[in-house]
């Protein structure tokens, strides 16, 4: 990485400044709006056009180039996104580069960082016009890890679609690139399947507390995975199996094994659901709900959940889980379960998703298992900051941002190296939230350290120098509304 200021001048957008971007490449064309919409009218009374060339971009301009001898559509030769980039802030240009269009909208996100917080507020982006002034730098990244996560529990307390899309703008704008969204749980299943229509009308109208909860209709969960997708983020959906599903066996009664129906739950203990895995009626369920999900989401990953089933032996449990890794496969999704499905025969796809503290799912790496790292001590955003902190539970830790920061992919467990970590992912579990207010207050800022970790390799992380940055973004999400917690640790700018 090279990240460096500029002396002189820097870019000042004026009324003539054009977005260039290649000409045929639509996906830049979708970031160069993207990023005209973020100037708004902040520095002219006219929004910042994005036009096509082929030719060299004339000076003065900004330029959003797919670079020459890259691939058009952003891949390498194994598959997998090319996500650098590089971005070049000059008096009289801005340049930024990459082979692929999610590196130009991770170019774009920098840029933004290089602008005055002001262009974040709506009233000046809509309504007043003034000098807009970029700061020269030159930068040049590429992340550490594909996988740059968050999660968000939307089974214990409901969050409206627009709620989700404002939680998906935010963490875009720190490059994050999943967003797994817990749908089900004991209290409350947030997905409509048409073939099982009780799961959302009966089951989808409680959660934690007593509220009325809420559901996804698949046309509304098929909008906010087109809305990820446009700030280059996979949703992940998640329905939590054999256990957590209190919802599901209050919605059909057959899905019990005494075949009666369960009572709706909304408080907060876990261990006490479990499907009826001698059923066959249970299996065909899961098949429906997988192939409808599998349906309406384009990403490749389906997760199963199989976190804290206390109602089975081990031996039950992996009979299970291996069974709905077959359904899962057969409706061409990659299984990603808790860290408890390491101990069941997985396939060499298939990947665990680490979070119990003390634990390590090393005898699964040793097989070939692929892991995503979310350490409840380290990057649970639903844990308390402090003492004094009024929402979060404290089970794994209290959790300032310097703990959330301090610590390396790499080395966080035993038998598990480098090369076995797709990445790093930050769950917000909402037994405590109530709307995106508070999932605001605990994610930001640990959200952060958690997404410079999935980027920045560990020997160019220093936590002297990262609250100083993070606390110039203080201006920066006031001017959105940002609701985030002002933690003694980071030097606030005013
Ligand atoms: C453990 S993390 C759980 C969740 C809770 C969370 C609260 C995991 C796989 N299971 O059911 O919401 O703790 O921090």
């Amino acid at each position: 990485m090279i990240a460096e200021a500029r002396p002189g001048r820097g870019f000042t957008v004026t009324a003539s400044t054009v977005i260039y971007v290649e000409s045929g490449d639509e996906h830049a064309a979708a970031v160069g709006r993207y990023l005209s919409d973020l100037i708004g009218i902040a520095a002219s009374a006219t929004p910042v056009p994005v036009q096509s060339t082929s030719a060299e971009v004339p000076a003065g301009n900004i330029w959003l180039r797919t670079r020459v001898g890259g691939l058009k559509d952003g891949a390498k030769a194994d598959g997998s996104p090319e996500e650098g980039y590089e971005v070049s802030v000059q008096a009289n240009a801005v340049t930024l580069e990459s082979t692929s269009a999610a590196g130009l909208f991770y170019a774009v996100q920098t840029l933004r960082q290089l602008m005055p917080a002001f262009v974040e507020w709506e009233a000046v982006r809509f309504n007043k016009a003034r000098p807009l002034i970029i700061a020269p730098a030159r930068i040049v990244d590429r992340p550490r890890f594909p996988w740059r996560g968050a999660m968000l529990d939307v089974a214990r307390h409901f969050m409206q679609v627009d709620e989700v899309k404002r939680y998906i703008d935010l963490i875009a704008l720190y490059k994050i690139n999943r967003l797994h969204l817990h749908l089900a749980d004991d209290q409350g299943w947030r997905i409509e399947i048409k073939s099982w229509p009780n799961l959302a009308a009966r089951g989808g109208l409680t959660e934690v507390g007593g509220g009325t909860g809420g559901f996804y209709s698949q046309d509304q969960y098929r909008d906010l995975v087109a809305y990820a997708r446009a700030r280059f983020i996979t949703i992940v959906p998640e329905i939590d199996m054999p256990g957590h599903t209190n919802a599901a066996l209050v919605s059909y009664a057959e899905l019990n094994c005494d075949g009666v129906a369960r009572e709706p739950f909304t408080g907060t203990e876990v261990g006490f659901s479990a499907l009826c895995i001698d059923k066959d009626v249970t299996y065909t369920f899961i098949d429906d709900v997988v192939r409808e999900i599998a349906a309406v989401t384009p990403g490749p990953y389906f997760h199963v959940g199989g976190d804290e089933v206390k109602t089975l032996t081990p031996e039950q449990y992996a009979v299970f889980i291996e069974r709905v890794q077959g359904i899962v496969s057969a409706h061409g999704k990659t299984m990603i379960g808790w860290d408890e499905t390491a101990a069941t025969k997985l396939l060499p796809s298939s990947i665990v998703q680490h979070w119990r503290p003390k634990t390590s799912p090393q005898d699964a790496v040793a097989r070939g298992t692929k892991v995503i790292l979310s350490p409840a001590d380290k990057v649970y955003l639903d844990m308390k900051y402090d003492n004094a902190t009024a929402i979060g539970l404290t089970w794994a830790a209290r959790i300032d941002v310097r703990d959330a920061y301090s610590w390396d992919p790499a080395t966080v467990l035993a038998g598990v190296p480098e090369s076995a970590v797709l990445g790093v992912e930050a769950p917000l579990w909402a037994e405590t939230t109530a709307n995106i207010r508070d999932v605001e207050f605990l994610a930001f800022p640990r959200i952060v350290a958690v997404a410079e970790i999935g980027w920045s390799a560990a020997d160019r992380r220093r936590w002297e120098s990262f609250r100083e940055r993070l606390a110039a973004h203080g201006p920066r999400w006031t001017a959105m509304g940002v609701n985030f917690y002002r933690s003694p640790q980071i030097p606030w700018q005013p």
